[in-house]
């Protein structure tokens, strides 16, 4: 049986653009102090090489803390730094074909901003939906429409795999996002443009791990994957 993959439930997202006080190794560096459980690097320009470099870098930190390093887009950049995994969108590298060159250990998330795109994503054998954006956010031009609440309890009702809900998520709305059944969050300004971002993490752990140890008890579920959020 294939191993379930580890798929954390705080995804931060690096971002060199929206600030530019923090490098991407600064940013994964407080973030995993804060207690992220996956970073994803996410560097829409600048060359390839120097992806390649930061991300070998990111990989690295990330294996020492043991936890998931993705990429954002970049097959190619995912392969080089040997990561534990590649987050596509609609418009980026097929997943089907991805599974193929990265084979079935490498974790595949897809990006997805409706229900269809949703089911789109699980039969093309993604491992994690990316969903959103659930509120308004300036962090992304071509974000789309913001679903809501409604919509993303829909689609965590109606897709078999864990979804991690993107866009406009801050502390005050997290446990709204985690109380439709969302597996995890991601952020990227919630975190990155923070005066303090291993704070502001360490606040969104804590909300994410209040909601989720909630849901144990009011599931009486004694093991679930839940209880892998210490
Ligand atoms: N995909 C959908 S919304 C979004 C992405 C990458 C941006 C999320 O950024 P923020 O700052 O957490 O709203
Ligand atoms: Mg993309």
């Amino acid at each position: 049986m294939e191993k379930s993959k580890n798929i954390g439930r705080l995804h931060i997202l690096t971002d060199t653009i929206l600030q530019t006080r923090f490098s991407a190794r600064e940013l994964t560096e407080m973030a995993i102090a804060g207690g992220a459980d996956t970073i994803q690097y996410r560097q829409k320009t600048g060359s390839t090489g120097e992806m390649i470099r930061v991300a070998t870098e990111l990989q690295t930190i990330c294996r020492q803390a043991g936890i998931p390093f993705i990429v954002n887009d970049r097959l190619d950049v995912a392969l080089a730094s040997q990561a534990d995994g590649v987050h596509l969108g609609q418009d980026d590298f097929p997943i089907p074909l991805a599974r193929k060159i990265l084979g079935p250990g490498v974790i595949i998330g897809g990006s997805a901003s409706t229900l269809s795109e949703a089911h789109k994503c699980f039969l093309e054998g993604a491992d994690y939906i990316g969903y959103g954006p659930v509120f308004p956010t300036a962090s992304k031009d071509d974000a789309g429409p913001v679903s809501g609440l409604t919509l993303l309890e829909q689609v965590v009702r109606e897709i078999p795999l864990p979804i991690i809900a993107i866009g406009g998520i801050i502390g005050a709305n997290t446990s709204s996002v985690m109380q439709t059944g969302a597996y995890g969050i991601a952020v990227i300004s919630a975190v990155c443009c923070q005066e303090n971002p291993r704070e502001a993490t360490r606040e969104l752990r804590g909300l994410l791990r209040y909601e989720l140890s909630h849901k144990m008890v009011s599931q009486k579920i004694a093991k679930s994957p839940f209880s892998s959020f210490p």
